[in-house]
């Protein structure tokens, strides 16, 4: 049956949802606090970058099924998908969940069903959202229904993980949970699993932790392999060839706003029974200082004093526009720190988000002594290494992503330093 929703947050989660719920015959009424991207929204215009969003808002919009505004209004679903990052002191800031359920409270109605797709500590739909939601006097679970079905797709992929992965849903009860399966299944072709609220923000938090901690195992092979004359990348390969392991990639950090994040979200509601979860977030927060040291490095060896570096990459990772908690941006903090010359350049990052930032690759590479390849953009990997060396005034690389290939850059006379790999 065709709903009303209403969608709080039309950001990387909630502008394709919404526009994926009108696309199959919602009507969805969008509201973000950003008035700019509201009105962008409604001139069918991307405020951020997805693969296959711009058709499909396009015709969600002319469809008329989608419509985005700053304020919410009655209907018969409510799906929240706004931030929930942490703060300094790495516990949850949850303000927006907060507000978000208590700015609906006003427009839900008997048998509506509200939806929590943001990522959030296990308890926070019985803790939050619950409370906030029986302020409209309504009985939660017998007038309006609750479930948390948290998204997790990944940036670049949305629209085919949207519909292809397994989705979980955690109802306060069973009709919570049928009801939102019901409606997910309006675009979901992968299986949906029932379970609890709390499981279902537990598996979600899980499911990032599962990634941190493999990749500061990564991390930490990559450091290792540099003492014992190993290439990391090469020991990796070969150990995942193996049926039961699924060693991650080592890198110049773990960004996003998920998987750098989330992991806290388990230490701070048990921070002495979470050691390995603290550990791991610690290994990979480390890296973008090993990064930076590691540069300092390649220029001592090679007698470049008042060096330039050639930052390529300042998204969280390879072809897409997000910088947020990107480990480029603190590998630039370092070489602040250090008072090493730079330049930034990112093919997929219009705006200005780090210093000394150029969108023209010429000026970035002028007179550079080292390339830092931070992001395995396609972009770069397909650089043609002699257009590269001729702009610059040493030719060195160090790449942190394994993104080039070695011989040929090796070919065009570039010095390559590998992370991991103590043979280059
Ligand atoms: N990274 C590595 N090594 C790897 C994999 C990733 O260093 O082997 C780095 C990336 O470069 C990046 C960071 O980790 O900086 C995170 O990237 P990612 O691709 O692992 O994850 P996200 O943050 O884009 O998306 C994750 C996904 N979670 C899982 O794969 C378990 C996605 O499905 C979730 O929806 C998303 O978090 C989220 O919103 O929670």
């Amino acid at each position: 049956m065709k709903k009303s929703l209403c969608v709080i947050g039309l950001g990387y989660i909630g502008l394709p949802t919404s526009v994926m719920f009108a696309i199959h015959g919602h009507k969805v009424h969008g509201v973000d606090i950003n008035e700019k991207a509201v009105e962008m929204i409604n001139n069918k215009q991307l405020h951020i970058e997805e693969n296959g969003l711009e058709e499909r808002l396009k015709e969600a919009v002319e469809s008329g099924h989608f419509k985005a505004s700053t304020q919410p209004k009655e209907a018969d679903v409510f799906i929240i998908a706004v931030p929930s990052p942490i703060r300094e002191d790495k516990t949850a800031n949850l303000d927006y969940v907060r507000s978000a359920s208590e700015a609906i409270v006003p427009f839900v109605k008997k048998g509506d069903l509200v939806i929590l797709e943001s990522t959030v500590p296990p308890r926070t739909v019985e803790d939050v959202v619950i409370p906030e939601l029986k302020k409209s006097g309504l009985e939660i679970g017998e007038d309006i229904f609750v479930s948390h079905s948290p998204e997790r797709v990944i940036p670049g992929k949305v629209f085919q993980e949207l519909v292809d992965n397994d989705r979980i849903v955690g109802g306060i009860n069973e009709k919570s949970s049928a009801m939102t399966k019901e409606l997910y299944e309006s675009f979901v072709k992968g299986s949906i699993h029932l379970t609890d609220a709390t499981t279902a923000e537990m598996v979600k938090v899980i499911e990032n932790t599962y990634r941190d901690v493999n990749i500061a195992f990564a991390n930490e092979l990559a450091l290792i392999s540099e003492k014992v004359g190993v290439n990391v990348w090469e020991a990796i390969k070969l150990a995942n060839y193996h049926p039961r392991v699924n060693i991650h990639t080592p890198g110049p950090g773990v960004g996003g706003h998920c998987i750098a994040v989330d992991p806290w979200f388990l230490a701070e509601i048990e921070p002495d029974l979470s050691n390995i979860i603290q550990l791991s977030r610690n290994t990979n927060d480390h890296m973008p200082q090993f990064t930076a040291d590691t540069i300092e490095q390649l220029m001592k060896e090679n007698n470049i004093t008042d060096g330039k570096v050639a930052i390529f990459g300042l998204s969280f990772k390879a072809n897409i526009d997000d910088q947020r908690e990107s480990p480029s941006l603190k590998v630039i903090m370092k070489l602040v720190e250090k008072g090493i010359s730079f330049q930034t350049y990112d093919p997929h990052i219009k705006d200005n988000v780090a210093s000394n930032q150029t969108q023209d690759i010429d000026e970035a590479l002028n007179e550079a002594d080292v390339v830092a390849i931070l992001t395995d953009h396609d972009a770069f990997k397909e650089l043609d290494p002699v257009f590269v060396g001729s702009k610059m005034k040493n030719k060195i690389v160090f790449d942190t992503k394994n993104a080039l290939p070695l011989g040929e850059w090796e070919s065009a006379g570039f010095l390559i330093k590998r992370l991991g790999d103590s043979k280059n």
